[in-house]
């Protein structure tokens, strides 16, 4: 590697700071020694330069473990694993010593993640810019078949943050503060870097933080930055998410003047020196807060209004229509006082001219976030085919009836540096020899693959390499977890967030109902692990039941020698981007089985096709341009349409016991959940609520889709058995898993909504 125009070893460095070499050396040491050389290295770079700059504001980076990720980008893994092997030391030592930053709670945090390292590869001149919590995501932990949560602090005396001279000062309702900025450089791959800014208080104090996650949510100088808020919260959690939201916004905005002023900007044309991507609505007040700072700097508040619309974009990222923010006015007047006056005249002004009362901002003393984006933004996108298209004929049609033109679709997409090159280096190998390697660049270049559709050799090395990840994973999970199972079964696998829409319960009422099967006598061909992975947020009860039955079954099947030879329950603990990227590549069926209408998108399901795992899901999300790429024949797809799923609640003709009660397998799973097997095993009260849930709710339609899902993953499991054509399925999957690159989707955004350069 080259710095500072020398050409220089890993090991001389290493000798060079420590005087010993690196056999002698300690994990530590090492891994400190590779971040300095990775941020010099990073500094080095240039940084993406032009007159209009993009500004990616989100709540969440969910970035994950950089090491590598830097490494690859650079140029150097190659280089510097073998220098450690060289030396009688594995890489994958270092980067279990990393701590992985878990500023996310899912899909949208890791979205922006894989955005900005697009950005950065793509050369586009655009930052992020979110908070710097000083703890992630809790840690989850599994006590008596239960989740329990545990704080989850990343932050180490040698990290990825980079102090920075900037501060600015924050108002609040009644005090303010004082902020500063740290940075994390994201190096592109063989290009230029971008910045990650964080912002951050120096009154927060870590030390209110004890065994759990809970803490004295009052004094705001104290805690404003500690914590990642999981994506549902208490009312008093929900204060403290204001302050945070405005906190993070009123940076952003005091960053973008100050650095458009910097450019030659006169301020009357910001537009063209920035633009802002709203990620959810987590960051909408800096429409209200760059109008009040345009006006600290004498612009009048048509004008300001004028300005921010053509600088604001906005990324809807649910359909939920519960999870759409509305804040009480009452907390805004507390927390922001100096907004409420800006955001009643930007509704009034809304009130003056249209008729439609469902989109004003400011509706039964609730203050409609996404309503001022679609007002006050000049775009407005959905992350899916289907999302947006229920967006603009559903959920937000009043919206679009009004701003047709603000509409638009940016199917998500994911960065195959992390979830191919970096985390299955053996397929992304295999890739590379059979199509050189400008899938690196240009991800539609894997459609060479289709080539080789008929190539036994090929298709043989294909399993082979599928086989050796599913033994790694075997091996990883046995060390770190204590969890046994056998690589020659079917590795299925759902991993996400729990979340009823997801339908994890409708998994586990599979789970239950081969258990049956195979008491039965009905063995299956060959043993079948089913793995989840999930956190539930703290306060969502129902969820936290699903993990705890599952929990349950997998303790039942370990304990019984008949079916534990073909069935195996895996729940990992702790699911986050370290255990995805070791997950992911030993997948052979991607569960991806959300009820119809209710993902937005999903990138899970574009990780597992590229690593090579077939789709078992229904027709939502990306899933449906999944199924187009690929063709029937390389996709399981089942369950009722989203149209019927939406027909469904308009008309809320959906009765749950009406199926349970003609079912007779799926009242037998049913059933199993409150069973005396089970309640020995776990506790009644959440045992029986779940039941009690779905025979009289049910509100994720499990019950419709379930005879349809059992069949379908019954033939998935028969079809496995001939490698052959399953081969050939992994192989069409990996070749048409291009369009899913993220640097598409940033591509994209910047050609239609961006415009920079
Ligand atoms: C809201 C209020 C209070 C506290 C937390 C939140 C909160 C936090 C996070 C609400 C939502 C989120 C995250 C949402 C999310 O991850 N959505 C997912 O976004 C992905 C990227 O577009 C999609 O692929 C998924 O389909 C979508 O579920």
């Amino acid at each position: 590697m080259k710095i500072n125009g020398k050409e220089k070893n890993f090991a001389t460095i290493v000798e060079q700071k420590y005087h010993k070499s690196i056999a002698m050396c300690s994990t530590e040491e090492l891994y400190v020694t590779l971040l300095e050389t990775v941020k010099e290295l990073a500094k080095e770079k240039e940084s993406n330069e032009g007159k209009k700059k993009l500004y990616y504001i989100s709540a969440e980076f969910l970035i994950g473990k950089l090491l590598s990720n830097n490494l690859i980008n650079l140029g150097i893994y190659d280089e510097v694993k073998k220098t450690l092997e060289n030396n009688g030391r594995k890489l994958a030592e270092l980067e279990e010593f990393e701590v992985e930053p878990s500023l996310g709670n899912g899909g949208l945090g890791r979205l922006a993640a894989c955005f900005i390292d697009s950005i950065a590869t793509l050369g586009l001149n655009g930052d992020g810019v979110g908070l710097n919590y000083h703890f992630g995501l809790f840690k989850q932990v599994f006590d008596k078949n239960l989740q329990k949560e545990v704080p989850n602090p990343w932050i180490t005396e040698e990290s990825w943050l980079n102090k920075t001279e900037k501060e600015y000062e924050v108002n609040f309702g009644g005090f303010k503060v004082k902020s500063k900025m740290y940075d994390i450089d994201v190096v592109g791959y063989n290009n230029r870097t971008t910045k990650l800014h964080l912002f951050d208080i120096a009154s927060v104090d870590e030390s209110i933080v004890g065994e759990t996650i809970d803490f004295n949510k009052e004094e705001i100088e104290k805690n404003l930055t500690l914590f990642l808020y999981p994506d549902d919260s208490d009312d008093k959690g929900r204060l403290l998410r204001v302050y945070q939201q405005y906190f993070m916004v009123s940076n952003a905005a005091y960053l973008i003047i100050e650095e458009a002023l910097e450019k030659g900007s006169n301020l009357h044309d910001l537009a063209d020196y920035a633009t802002v991507q709203i990620n959810d609505t987590h960051p909408s007040m800096v429409i209200p807060e760059l109008i009040r700072q345009l006006q600290e700097h004498g612009i009048l508040i048509n004008e300001a209004i004028e300005i921010v619309t053509k600088m604001c974009a906005y990324t809807n990222h649910t359909i939920l229509a519960e999870a759409l923010e509305k804040w009480p006015i009452a907390f805004l007047d507390k927390v922001v006082p100096q907004l409420m006056p800006i955001i009643r005249e930007l509704d009034n002004r809304i009130k003056g001219k249209v008729k439609d009362e469902s989109t004003y901002i400011i509706k039964d003393g609730l203050v409609h976030m996404a309503h001022m984006d679609i007002h006050y933004g000049y775009s407005v996108n959905g992350v899916a085919y289907l999302h947006t298209e229920i967006l603009k004929n559903t959920e937000l049609n009043n919206f679009y009836k009004l701003y047709p033109e603000k509409f638009n679709n940016k199917t998500n997409g994911i960065t195959f540096r992390r979830w191919l090159m970096e985390c299955n280096p053996e397929l992304s190998k295999f890739v590379t020899d059979l199509i050189g390697d400008g899938w690196k660049k240009d991800a539609n270049e894997l459609e060479k693959l289709g080539n080789y559709i008929n190539d036994d050799k090929v298709l043989d090395n294909l399993l082979a390499i599928k086989q050796d990840k599913k033994r790694e994973l075997k091996e990883y999970l046995k060390e770190t977890q204590g969890l046994e199972f056998d690589d020659n079964s079917i590795y299925d696998i759902q991993v996400k967030r729990l979340h009823e829409y997801k339908r994890q319960q409708m998994n586990a009422l599979y789970v239950i109902h081969k258990y049956f099967e195979i008491k039965e006598g009905k063995l299956p061909k060959r043993p079948i692990t089913v793995f989840f992975g999930a956190k539930a947020a703290p306060a969502y009860i129902i969820a936290k039941d699903i993990i705890h039955l599952i929990l349950c079954l997998q303790q039942i099947i370990d304990n019984d020698p008949v079916v534990s030879k073909y069935l195996k329950v895996v729940m990992v603990e702790n699911y986050n981007v370290t255990l995805a990227e070791k997950m992911i590549p030993a997948c052979d069926v991607s569960e991806q089985i959300s009820l119809a209408s209710k993902e937005a998108s999903g990138t899970g399901n574009m990780k597992f096709m590229l690593n090579g795992a077939i789709t078992l899901g229904t027709m939502d999300g990306a899933n449906v341009e999944i199924a187009e790429l690929v063709g029937e024949d390389n996709i399981y797809t089942f369950g009722e349409s989203s149209e019927t799923v939406i027909e469904r609640y308009e008309d809320a003709s959906y009765v749950s016991r009406d199926y349970y009660e003609e079912n007779e397998s799926l009242q037998k799973a049913v059933d199993f959940i409150v069973s005396d097997e089970v309640l020995k095993a776990g506790k009644k009260e959440n045992l029986e609520r779940l039941y009690n849930e779905l025979l009289n709710k049910d509100w994720f339609m499990t019950f419709p889709d379930f005879d349809d899902y059992v069949e379908t993953r019954d033939k998935v499991y028969d079809d496995y058995e001939d490698r052959k054509s399953w081969a050939k399925k992994m192989l069409v999957n990996i070749s048409k898993a291009g369009f899913f690159s993220s640097d598409r989707t940033i591509a994209q955004y910047n050609e239609e909504i961006w415009k920079l350069k």
